[in-house]
This record gives structure tokens, sequence and C-alpha cells, in this order.
């Protein structure tokens, strides 16, 4: 890769031109206020909800060739829609509790422009849908038979979601018909990726088969711009896991954003986006919510309700598995 750069902080970057020992001692305060963050700031980079190293892999991989970051988020989370192992997005995905797989997408680029599909049924990469309703409809959002429709006439070819796996599953489910998420375990995996590529342009894409056995006609935070992602090319960009509704009522990655654009790091602006839901919700110890997030420096962070959610991140430098801080410890 040859455009790849190597950018240190601020902070960091000042004590290189101060020289002796204050300059040492600037560096040495700056890495003890800013312990337990990503400050490292390595571009291109990709990094997604869970631990997805194909999909994160995927995404570099067009990064590291001058791909744009849009291309890469797109790719990147079509290798989870691809794999039925997983059960929380596309092709394997849990169904809603009439047996229905129901998907939600939605994608952001470094212009604001966004495309979204929401209760898409029988097309395995909704993120690729709802690009198209982005780039080739006046609109941000389609729902349902429409999505759908839409989907064909772009030449998406339609596929049986249900997998045997995710039928038998909810068929056991059906014998009690219990709507309780279990943490980390049940919902797991829904993809939120967030790209910037060398041209230091930032994008994002959510996608999601939503919580397993919801309603029938349920929407999660998945596609919802400013909920389940939100890109803004100047500051950053955030996007999120878990329980969804309680992503949608505090507008989770947007105030994410938006608090990077006070100055927050990355780190910061997630603790604080947990914890506005953790103030809004006296159950909170019942769900999980995890959010990820990165600025245009390409420091990130990463915070949860409950300890077991993770980030994959990937530079030139290598990738990781990055387990978050949670609010509760253990
Ligand atoms: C939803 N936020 O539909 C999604 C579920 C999820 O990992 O993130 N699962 O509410």
């Amino acid at each position: 890769m040859e455009r790849r750069k190597f950018i240190k902080n601020s902070g960091l970057g000042s004590a290189a031109i101060l020289g002796g020992s204050l300059a040492v001692a600037c560096a040495e305060k700056d890495k003890v206020e800013k312990a337990g963050e990503n400050t490292e700031s390595i571009k291109p980079i990709v990094i997604a909800t869970w631990d997805v190293p194909n999909a994160t892999a995927r995404a570099f991989e067009v990064l590291a060739r001058e791909g744009n970051s849009l291309d890469a988020v797109e790719q990147g989370v079509m290798v989870e829609e691809a794999d039925v192992a997983n059960q929380s997005v596309g092709k394997g995905g849990r169904p809603d509790r009439d047996g229905n797989v129901t998907l939600d997408a939605c994608i952001m680029d470094k212009d604001s422009r966004c495309g979204a599909v929401v209760y898409l049924q029988n097309i395995v990469h909704a993120v690729s849908v709802a690009r198209k309703v982005m780039e080739e409809t006046p609109h941000v959002m389609l729902a349902g038979e429409g999505a759908r429709q839409f989907a064909v006439e772009m030449g998406f070819e339609e596929d049986d979601l249900l997998t045997e796996k995710s039928k038998l599953e909810w068929l056991e489910w059906k014998k009690t018909s219990q709507y309780e998420p279990v943490i980390n375990i049940e919902n797991h995996d829904t993809i939120g990726m967030l790209a910037i590529d060398s041209n230091e342009d930032i994008a994002g894409a959510c996608t999601t088969s939503g919580m397993a056995y919801k309603m029938a006609g349920r929407v999660g935070d998945s596609p919802i711009i400013g909920a389940g992602l939100f890109v803004d090319n100047e500051i950053g960009g955030a996007t999120a896991t878990g329980m969804g509704e309680e992503v949608v009522r505090t507008v989770g990655s947007f105030l994410i954003v938006e608090l990077m654009r006070q100055g927050k790091s990355p780190q910061q602006a997630c603790e604080e986006g947990v914890k506005r839901i953790i103030a809004k919700k006296e159950n909170y110890k019942d769900i999980q919510i995890g959010f990820i997030a990165i600025n245009k420096a390409g420091e990130t962070g990463a915070y949860c309700i409950h300890p077991g959610f993770s980030y994959r991140k990937y530079t030139g430098e290598g990738h990781e598995n990055i387990p978050a801080a949670s609010y509760i410890k253990s």
C-alpha cells in the first residue's frame, strides 16, 4: 500500500517540535490523559462492530488498492450478509415471530448522501439495495414490498433467507414465545462498519436482520440514519449494535458524532452515548448496547453496557479484535 499515512495525534505531534525534556514531559502527559483510548491514528482504516475479521479484511482490501470508503464499507458488510453462520445479518438471519426474515440496512458517504431499506424480504444484500436507493432514487429510505420490488428492478436476485438452522430455532422458540433477547448471544453480530480511505474520506454502513422473533413489521435502529449509523466527513462516524429501540430514542450515532464535534474523543463520545441511554432506561441492566466511533484523525473508541462487546480494527499495521470497555464491569 503506497499512500499509507501514519499520523500521530496532535499532542504527540506538538511534542516533536518543542524538543528536549519539555517535549518528553508533554508527550508523557498526553499519553496519561488518553489512557484507555485508541489514539493511534493510521489511515486508511476500517472498524466494525463485533469480531468480524473476514468483513474488515474485505473492506481493507478495497482501501489498500486505493478504493474509496463507500465501496469498502459496502463490500465489507456484504461478507456478513452472505454468511449463513451469522444469524443476525442477511441470509441465515433469525426471523420475526411469524417466521419471516426481514432485513434493515443503511449506508452513508462522505458527502452526507445516504440510503436505507427497512423490512426488506428475499434479497440477501440489503446494504447494496440501500446504496441503490441513495444513488438511483430521489429518496433516502424504501420499505417492505416497495423496497423488494425496487431491488428486483435493479437486478437483484430473490432468495429464501430462512435457513434450516434458523427455522428450527424459531420453531423451538415458538413453544414458549418469550421475547427476551439474551445479552450478547441472541442478537449478536449486527454489523456496523466505518472506514476512512487514503483520501481521508469517511463512509459507513450498517446491516441486520434485527432482533430475533421481533413483532412483524418491527424496524430497529440499524437502517435509521442518525440512530444506527451517522457519518459527517468533517468530524467522524459512529454506529451501533444492540437493542435498537434505545438507540433510536437517543439518536445515538448522531449524538456521538456531535459530541466529537464538540471536542470529545471517540472513546469519550461513545461513553457519553451509552450513559444517555442508561440515564433514561430504568432496566438498562436487561439490555445490551454497543457503540463504536472514529474521528477524522482515525482515532477510534467503543463502549457498551455489558462486557462482551468488541470491535474489529484493520489498518496497514495489522488487525485486531478490541474488547470494548463497559458500564457494568462484570
Ligand atoms: C436492532 N440493533 O434491530 C439491531 C440489533 C442488533 O446485534 O444490533 N443486533 O435493534
